[in-house]
């Protein structure tokens, strides 16, 4: 279904949401296109590309509308290898500390990383001229979202600041291929170091404006809320918006449960700092976080991409628990436990990675 491997984890059908198996991601500093996750708040909308129109408005001197060809003849193509990370990413990891209604159990697969190519939103915002009192940059996409079903097209917002900045790019072609229907096309965002959320796909109105966007999945949902509240009792602007990723990693491979030979066993995985942070460090530990040994890291392929990471953990026979956490630039820390984290609708579980591993 729309290009993915067979073995995707599909959580929804339609609207597609699915990611694959952990052990896909493995080792892999880009992610095939066929492999990465999908996610979606409504049906993918039809678009032909011919036809399609970019509106920006809001704060700027100039509001204009633009097509593809307009894009290409005015704007320099640029490309960025990024990371984007869903903030349900790891949410099966909550719902066992707790349930958490309507809300699908997202495995550690729903990040991924690709080469994005197209024109700089930067360098489109100065071709209209953006007002001095602007702070925030809104982003609408042509599909309406039926899950929650708004009745409205999706859409969010990051600060100006950040949309001035050269890695956030209308992305047109991922992994070199033209952006597929799935992932976006004609157009999307891709927001560098922000939560999946803020990469709005299907792009068809760029809006400046003086406050964050008033789309429900950036007003109502996305939001930190505390643990006590329920959600279905929120209204927007309650809680804390989601923005800058947290440093977070998980255990690619093996898989959690594998049986693996007694003896050393190398354990990989992924680190991601998010915001304009990098992954500086990651430990690994086999006795309940009593002692700690540095993984290996894999090169830093760009500011705002993963780092692999492996470590060679001597396995025992029967069973053990392997640990893993993730620093970043700013010396922040994954939190131990899901416990510490745990909140109404399960976003950023950015707990320690855990598998269970049993040696024969
Ligand atoms: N853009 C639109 N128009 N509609 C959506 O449902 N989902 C967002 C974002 N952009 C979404 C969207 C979310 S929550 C994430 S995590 C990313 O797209 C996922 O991007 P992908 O499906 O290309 O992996
Ligand atoms: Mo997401």
């Amino acid at each position: 279904m729309w290009g993915k491997r067979d073995d995707m984890v599909v959580h929804q059908v339609d609207p597609y949401n699915a990611e694959p198996p952990p052990r896909a991601l493995a080792g892999e500093d880009t992610t095939a296109v066929d492999t990465f996750y999908s996610r979606n708040h409504g049906s993918v909308p039809e678009i032909d590309p011919d036809a399609w129109t970019l509106r920006v408005d809001g704060l700027v001197d100039r509001p204009a509308t633009f097509g593809l060809d307009d894009l290409r003849r005015l704007f320099t193509e640029h490309t960025e290898t990024a990371t984007l990370q869903c903030a349900g990413n790891r949410r099966a990891g909550l719902i066992e500390v707790r349930d958490i209604p309507g809300e699908a159990p997202w495995g550690p697969a729903a990040t991924a990383t690709a080469r994005w190519a197209g024109v700089r939103v930067a360098d489109l915002l100065r071709h209209v001229g953006v007002h001095h009192d602007a702070t925030d940059v809104a982003f609408t996409g042509a599909d309406i979202a039926t899950s929650p079903a708004t009745g409205a097209p999706y859409g969010g917002s990051i600060p100006a600041r950040k949309a001035l900045m050269p890695e956030v790019l209308l992305a047109w072609s991922m992994n070199g291929e033209p952006l597929p229907a799935i992932h976006g096309a004609p157009v999307r965002v891709v927001a560098p170091g922000y939560i999946g959320a803020r990469s709005v796909k299907w792009l068809e109105r760029i809006t400046v404006q003086e406050e964050p966007s008033d789309n429900f999945f950036q007003a109502s949902t996305y939001r930190l809320l505390p643990p006590e509240v329920d959600p279905s009792s929120t209204g927007p602007g309650d809680g804390v918006a989601l923005g800058l990723v947290a440093v977070n990693s998980d255990v690619l491979s093996p898989d959690d449960g594998a049986q693996v030979p007694a003896g050393p066993t190398t354990v990989t995985g992924y680190a991601f700092a998010g915001g304009d942070r990098t992954v500086v460090r990651v430990d690994v530990s086999t006795d309940d976080g009593q002692t700690w040994r540095q993984a290996e890291l894999a090169a830093q392929l760009s500011p705002w991409a993963w780092r692999h990471w492996s470590a060679t953990v001597e396995v025992p026979r029967g069973d053990v628990t392997v640990l893993a956490r993730a620093w970043d630039s700013s010396a922040a820390l994954q939190p131990e436990r899901p416990e510490h984290v745990w909140n109404p609708k399960g976003y950023v579980n950015n707990s320690w990675a855990r598998v269970h591993l049993h040696g024969v």
